[in-house]
């Protein structure tokens, strides 16, 4: 075994969309390290159950903080308001993210373009602002991006979604120029398709198509995910993943199709 492993456990670790499959495995994970978690959600009481969920479990000492991430002055005051022992995060993990819908682009609702725009990249570049001038002083931290392989390769329907990954991806690679000298890590993690609510949310309720996204195959899962995370946040502090690209071995690339003329 690597003998560096969990060289480095950071002490608080915030998370956004923290009740979701995704966040809900990564807080486990943190919790079970040892770390402190800041948990970020819209509903109070979800967030409230896995809170305790968390305590009961592992012992550890968590903070919520419900509110809309889209929603600037909220987001603001809860960073404002969190107590003494949770302010200086040594990692944020913007997890918060969706999909909505699969149409081509000129049949989309603009609100589903509008909203994942403003949670996928709006609330990601807030988020992110608010924490890296605290990591940038103490010269310590960490900033995961939940990006997706959407954002590297392009599929009929995916177009703003699509955007926005790639975006993140961008903003990701970004912030490690200006970060330089700080000894703040970025890395931003790239899913493919894994198995979780991402698809009921894109199709709004519609279970057979969501469920079909998953079946007959060896699917990934949020625990594989949390997995990298784990790895790139718990490596030694000189060691930073810019980018990690995952896919299930099922899935591959989209053929890149040709019109034809009769
Ligand atoms: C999710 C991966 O392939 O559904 O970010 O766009 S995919």
């Amino acid at each position: 075994m690597y003998e560096k492993r969990y060289a480095h456990i950071p002490n608080i670790v915030l998370i956004t969309g923290a009740t979701g499959d995704f966040g809900k495995a990564f807080a486990h994970r943190f919790a079970a390290l040892g770390s402190k978690l800041v948990l970020v959600g819209r509903n109070a009481e979800k967030l409230s159950d896995l809170s305790d969920d968390l305590r009961g479990q592992y012992k550890v000492k968590t903070h919520e903080c419900a509110f809309d991430i889209q929603d600037k002055a909220a987001m603001v005051a809860a960073l404002d308001g969190i107590p003494a022992e949770f302010q200086d995060i040594d990692l944020l993990i913007n997890n918060a993210g969706l999909a909505l819908g699969l149409e081509p682009a000129q049949e989309c609702d603009l609100e589903d373009w509008e909203t994942m725009i403003a949670v996928n990249n709006m609330a990601l570049v807030r988020m992110t602002r608010l924490v890296i001038g605290g990591m940038a002083e103490r010269k310590c931290g960490h900033i995961i991006n939940i990006g997706s392989t959407a954002g590297n390769y392009p599929y009929p329907g995916g177009n703003v979604y699509c955007a926005t990954k790639a975006f993140v991806k961008q903003f990701s690679l970004s912030l490690r120029g200006d970060l330089q000298g700080t000894n703040v890590r970025v890395t931003n993690i790239e899913p493919g398709a894994i198995e979780t609510q991402f698809s009921k949310v894109r199709f709004k309720g519609d279970d057979v198509r969501a469920d079909a996204v998953y079946a007959n195959t060896n699917n990934m899962n949020a625990e594989d995910i949390a997995e990298a995370i784990v790895w790139s946040a718990t490596l030694p502090p000189y060691f930073n993943v810019n980018r990690m690209e995952i896919m299930p071995t099922v899935q591959s690339f989209a053929p890149n199709p040709i019109e034809r003329f009769d």
